[in-house]
């Protein structure tokens, strides 16, 4: 394929990003706020800079650079993605869609393009929701919509997410001044690896979504009684664990109750307390991921999870709290932005296919203020949230190509 876009520059950003946060050979773990997330958004500002971007950090952690077009007051179209982290994550989870973005501005920049309206390449901060257990808060923050309480949120180390941001050099209680009025964003371009299979099966490139599952998020807590474990009668036990595990295999059982719908359960965290070989635990906290396409079912899921808990936990003697951690409901991409990716595609010679998103993304919330757009980049065996998590330079600046063409669509220049 013949690129327009800098393949080269791309490919060595990517790979000087992937060193920050390094975990092992080809992992990283870049949690929001952290030291090594500032490193990351500092390289990634200069190279904004370099570009001829103007830059600034917001109050919510984020880095938006900004390309001034012929008309100023016209309303920005944006690319953006994440450069957090999971803990155990992989170096494309997100940075292709940050320095992506940033190549297709550079490009257009390079090519004496004067778009018409302003162009924006933003960097959302705590895509992943990892530290303090609750993602897309960037995203989220710009738009309003962030939830109460979601500021006294705190790490494994006690740390809030009030301290993490002031440390990082913003004020919480400046939010407004980082809020975006919706008039002034007119689209929103993300291109992401798939974190999936299928592009790799159909062994295509790239992929446009249609649409973005939409996860719920909650924690339960189970308290019963610590005891002896050689003493104390199985029928006179208030286990906590014992109870957990029968919820966990309930909610496992409920979200497969339809096998060809695309929902998905998973219980990705379990504290134990006391977490001793001889003692009988007294408290266990899980948290439950729950997503699907579908708003209704995904509702109906949720319902009999919440039945399961009462009755198992009744059944074992033990409290039960469920507390809400958020998500966001299933959204749809615009259908005019998937018609201009598809016409694009056609210029350069590919035929990417219509793909869902099980993961969740910065665009789910952008959907609440604009047409948003996604490209899915293939990533091998469809691995991700793990340091093998692996996409070909190739399929990169394929995707990027698109992103670079369908901006250019965008920004009526
Ligand atoms: O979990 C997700 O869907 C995203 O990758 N944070
Ligand atoms: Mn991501
Ligand atoms: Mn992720």
């Amino acid at each position: 394929m013949d690129f327009t876009i800098n393949t080269e520059r791309l490919s060595k950003r990517l790979s000087e990003l992937a060193e920050i946060g390094k975990i092992g050979e080809t992992g990283v773990c870049r949690l929001a706020l952290s030291k090594e997330y500032k490193e990351g958004m500092e390289l990634v500002r200069t190279w904004m800079e370099e570009a001829g971007l103007s830059t600034r950090f917001d109050h919510f952690g984020n880095l938006i650079g900004r390309l001034e077009g012929k008309n100023p007051d016209a309303p920005a179209v944006m690319l953006g993605s994440h450069i957090d982290s999971q803990p155990y994550g992989g170096r494309y989870d997100g940075t292709i869609g940050v320095l992506g973005g940033l190549e297709a501005v550079q490009t257009m920049i390079e090519n004496d393009i004067v778009p018409e309206s302003p162009v924006e390449v933003i960097s959302f901060c705590d895509e992943e929701g990892h530290r303090f257990g609750v993602g897309l808060f960037g995203s989220r923050g710009i738009l309003g919509q962030l939830e109460p309480g979601e500021l006294e949120r705190a790490d494994e180390n006690g740390v809030t997410r009030r301290e993490a941001l002031i440390e990082f050099g913003a004020d919480p209680d400046k939010f407004h001044e980082s809020e975006y009025n919706p008039d002034n964003i007119a689209y929103y371009l993300e291109m992401h690896i798939e974190q999936g299979p299928k592009l790799q099966e159909q062994d295509q490139p790239i992929g446009i979504v249609s649409g973005i599952a939409g996860p719920r998020w909650l924690s339960v807590i189970l308290d019963g009684f610590a005891g002896h474990a050689g003493t104390v009668p199985m029928n006179m036990r208030r286990d906590a664990l014992a109870g957990a595990s029968e919820i966990i295999t309930s909610f496992n059982s409920i979200v497969k109750t339809d096998s060809d719908a695309p929902s998905v359960g998973t219980v990705g965290n379990l504290q134990v307390f006391p977490n001793g070989r001889s003692i009988i635990p007294e408290k266990v906290e899980f948290t439950i991921d729950l997503r699907d396409t579908d708003q209704a079912r995904r509702d109906d899921y949720e319902r009999k999870l919440r039945d399961s808990v009462k009755e198992i936990s009744e059944k074992h003697g033990l409290d039960y709290k469920i507390t809400d951690d958020g998500g966001t409901s299933p959204k749809e991409c615009s259908r005019e932005i998937m018609t201009i990716m598809s016409e694009e595609s056609e210029s350069i010679n590919l035929a990417p296919p219509v793909l869902m998103s099980g993961a969740f993304h910065d665009a789910s919330h952008m959907a609440d203020a604009c047409d948003m757009g996604m490209i899915f980049v293939r990533c091998k065996d469809g691995i991700s949230h793990n340091p093998a998590e692996y996409s070909t330079d190739e399929d990169i600046a394929a995707g990027t190509e698109l992103l670079y063409k369908a901006m250019l669509r965008l920004v009526k220049n």
